[in-house]
């Protein structure tokens, strides 16, 4: 039998990517990740096209944050840093502090208090980061690591790092390549807007080399408590369930823009019960179980077929960003679900069972 071990995306495509032979690749064997085909979901919302989601849930640290740490940390440990600093909702932070413990380095993550998904803090605890908890959101802890990033000796890993978004980029390459093309429409949830604009150069990037036919429509989702994009302004204090993507002023503003113009597609918004509606139909038809956040691109997709903006016969990605056990809290209390508590004898578990 022939060796074929899959060694992460930087090894799989490291010619489309800023490294070299003597880079010294940080990786968890993440990318490569399923692309699912939802007939039961299109039959549910009752359209008439291939729906795929690409599942970033099953990245080593469980969202599609692995794509660009494994890029951002490689260059930093190329570049000598002993440290890196993020500030995150969770996904970032959990996934920072994998790639730093992988890379023997320190790292601190500054989140805000009381908005992280159990699972995400405890993975940075379990990976060994510094935590730092601000009273305050997102957008401000964002602002104070770019400071101390320009201060000190610690190597900032947000989306701001151009690094984040060559390694997210690859998305788009596993997409194309599983397809023979590219999609028809790109549905993503929009939080920061990094992921988005790396979607967006991967597809840029395969069709400037001849490698696909067209760019998809790339339709962007922010909440609706956070959607400063499609208000036009920075949101002070946002709000919404899907708490990875309570971000107000998103870093990537402009370039998501310029994926939505340049494609012919769309950013909008979804409300918090859109976003549960599309995370409980994700599980109880498809037996996915996303994040909240990663649930805004199907509610998206539902909006947008509603609103008519969805031709049938095409193909339509979602990206699911994140795996739903991230959350158990959001399972929990949305699922409805009663467990039914009997003794052992069989007659009561018949009783239970109603059969
Ligand atoms: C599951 O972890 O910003 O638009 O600090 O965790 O690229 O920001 C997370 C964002 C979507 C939005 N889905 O992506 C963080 C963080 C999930 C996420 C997004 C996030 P961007």
């Amino acid at each position: 039998m022939e060796k074929n071990h899959y060694q992460g995306l930087i090894n799989k495509y490291r010619q489309y990517l800023p490294v070299t032979d003597t880079t010294p690749v940080v990786t968890l064997n993440e990318g490569n990740t399923p692309l699912i085909k939802a007939d039961n979901l299109a039959k549910k919302i009752g359209l008439d096209c291939e729906i795929y989601l690409k599942y970033e849930g099953s990245n080593p640290t469980g969202s599609f944050k692995d794509r660009g740490m494994t890029m951002a940390v490689t260059k930093a440990k190329e570049a000598g840093a002993k440290a890196i600093i993020c500030a995150s909702t969770g996904n970032t932070s959990a996934s920072a502090a994998a790639y730093g413990a992988k890379a023997g380095m320190k790292t601190f993550v500054l989140i805000p208090d009381g908005y992280i998904a159990l699972g995400k803090l405890s993975q940075a605890m379990m990976y060994g980061a510094e935590i730092i908890a601000i009273k305050g959101n997102f957008d401000e802890a964002l602002e104070r690591v770019i400071e101390i990033s320009q201060k000190y000796p610690v190597t900032l890993v947000n989306s701001v790092n151009p690094f984040r978004i060559e390694g997210q980029k690859t998305g788009a390459f596993e997409i194309c390549e599983a397809l023979g093309d590219a999609p028809d429409y790109h549905f993503i949830p929009v939080g920061n807007a990094g992921n988005i604009t790396a979607y967006f150069k991967g597809y840029e990037e395969f069709l400037a080399l001849g490698k696909t036919t067209h760019l998809p429509k790339m339709m962007g989702f922010e909440a609706e408590g956070a959607a400063a994009i499609v208000k036009g302004e920075r949101i002070l204090k946002p709000e919404t369930i899907a708490t990875a993507i309570r971000i107000g002023n998103p870093a990537s503003w402009k370039q998501a823009e310029n994926a939505r113009d340049k494609s012919g597609g769309i950013i909008n918004f979804v409300n918090d019960d859109q976003i549960v509606e599309a995370y409980k139909l994700l599980a109880s038809t498809e037996g996915i179980l996303a994040e909240p956040a990663s649930a805004a691109s199907v509610a998206g997709l539902i909006k947008a077929n509603k609103l008519g903006l969805v031709e049938p016969g095409k193909k339509i990605v979602c990206i699911l960003t994140g795996n739903g056990l991230k959350d158990p809290d959001s399972a929990i209390k949305y699922s409805g679900c009663e467990v039914k508590k009997t003794s052992s004898e069989l007659s009561d578990i018949l009783k239970a069972m109603q059969i």
